[in-house]
C-alpha cells in the first residue's frame, strides 16, 4: 500500500452559498420557519434574491464546507462535486482551488440546468435558514468519481445529502470500494433527518457495509435507528461502524469506538450564525485524526472548529482563524 497523496477526499452537493442578514420580519414574509432548510425552484431563487442584500458569496455545500475547514487546518485535501460552466460554476471551482483543495471536477459545458445555489437568511439571533435550489449538482454519479483521488486519500468523506439519487448512490457504493481496495478509510455524515427519514433502509444498509466512520447529530442518529434514546442509537451505530462520532450541540460530542463510548464536552460560546457547525466539527476531527491524534483529542478539536465557525458569519473560518 502506498502513503497516501491526501488526508481527506470530500464527496458532496456542489453549491454556491449566498448568506444575507435579514429581520425576523423578512423571513416570516417569506413563510419559511426559522432554522428550516427548504428546497427550491429557479424562480423561487430568484424571488428571494430580489428582496436581499447579500454580505457574502462563497463555495459551499455541507462536504465541501469540511473540506475547506480542514485544508484552512493543514490538512491536504481534495473534492469532488458537480457544477455547470456557468459563472457561478467557474467561480465555485476557482473558489475552492484558491482554498488550496484540489479540485479534479470538470465544470460541466452546456448543461441542461445551473450551478446550485443555497441562500441562507441569517436573523440577528445567529439562525440561519437555507433555501436551496439544488440545479446540477444531484447529476453526480458513478462517472464523477475520480478512482486516483479515492486511491489516494487516507479518508473518503461523504455527504448524506447527495444520496439522495440512485446514480449518487452508486458512486457512494463505488466510491467505497475503490478506497477499500486500495486500503483505504470511508466516511459518512447523515447530514439531516430528512434524510434518513427518506433512505433509511439504504443508508443502514451503506453503514452497515460501507463505512468506517460515521458523522451523525443527535437527532440523526436517533433517525436512522428508529429511537427516542441517543444511548440506544449510539450503541447501535457502534455496531454498524469501526468509529462513530455523534455531536449534540452545547453538550459536546459522543466517540464511540470498540466498544467503548468516550464523552467529550465543549465550551458555551455566544452564537452568531450555526451554519456549517458540523461540517467545521468533522474537518476538525479528521484534521486531528490525520495527524493521529487520540480519537478524544480528534473530538476536541472538532468541537474547537465548530466553536469558531459559529461565532462569526458563514460556514467558513474567519482569516485570523487558528486552533493555537
Ligand atoms: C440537498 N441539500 C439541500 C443540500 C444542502 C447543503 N449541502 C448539501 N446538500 N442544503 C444546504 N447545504 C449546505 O449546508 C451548508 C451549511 O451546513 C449549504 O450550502 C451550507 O454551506
Amino acid at each position: 500500500m502506498t502513503a497516501p497523496t491526501l488526508d481527506l477526499l470530500c464527496i458532496g452537493n456542489a453549491i454556491v452559498d449566498i448568506l444575507a442578514p435579514v429581520s425576523h420580519e423578512t423571513l416570516a414574509a417569506l413563510g419559511s420557519p426559522a432554522g428550516s432548510m427548504t428546497l427550491i425552484d429557479a424562480a423561487q431563487a430568484a424571488d428571494i434574491e430580489a428582496r436581499i442584500v447579500p454580505e457574502e458569496v462563497m463555495g459551499g455545500g455541507s462536504a465541501a464546507n469540511t473540506a475547506v475547514v480542514a485544508a484552512r487546518l493543514g490538512a491536504r485535501v481534495g473534492y469532488l462535486g458537480k457544477v455547470a460552466a456557468d459563472e457561478a460554476g467557474l467561480g465555485y471551482a476557482a473558489d475552492l482551488s484558491a482554498q488550496g483543495l484540489a479540485y479534479p471536477s470538470v465544470p460541466v459545458e452546456n448543461a441542461d440546468r445551473p450551478t446550485a445555489r443555497c441562500i441562507i437568511l441569517v436573523t440577528p439571533d445567529g439562525q440561519r435558514t437555507m433555501h436551496t435550489y439544488l440545479g446540477i449538482c444531484t447529476e453526480f454519479g458513478p462517472e464523477d468519481v475520480d478512482r486516483d483521488a479515492v486511491s489516494s486519500a487516507a479518508v473518503t468523506y461523504m455527504e448524506g445529502y447527495l444520496f439522495d439519487k440512485e446514480r449518487a448512490q452508486e458512486a457512494f457504493v463505488l466510491a467505497a470500494r475503490t478506497a477499500h481496495a486500495a486500503g483505504r478509510r470511508v466516511a459518512l455524515t447523515l447530514s439531516d433527518t430528512f434524510c434518513v427519514a427518506r433512505h433509511r433502509a439504504a443508508f443502514r444498509a451503506l453503514v452497515a457495509g460501507h463505512i468506517d466512520i460515521l458523522f451523525a447529530n443527535e437527532a440523526e442518529i436517533c433517525a436512522l435507528y428508529e429511537t427516542e434514546s441517543f444511548d440506544v442509537a449510539a450503541e447501535a451505530a457502534g455496531r454498524d461502524a469501526a468509529l462513530v462520532v455523534l455531536t449534540r450541540s452545547e453538550k459536546g460530542a459522543v466517540v464511540i469506538s470498540e466498544g467503548k463510548s468516550r464523552a467529550v464536552p465543549t465550551d458555551s460560546v455566544a452564537v452568531v450564525d450555526t451554519t456549517g457547525a458540523g461540517d467545521a466539527f468533522a474537518a476538525g476531527f479528521l484534521a486531528a485524526l490525520a495527524n493521529a491524534h487520540t480519537l478524544e483529542a480528534c473530538a476536541a478539536l472538532g468541537n474547537r472548529a465548530a466553536a469558531a465557525i459559529i461565532t462569526h458569519m458563514g460556514a467558513r473560518p474567519s482569516e485570523t482563524f487558528t486552533l493555537r
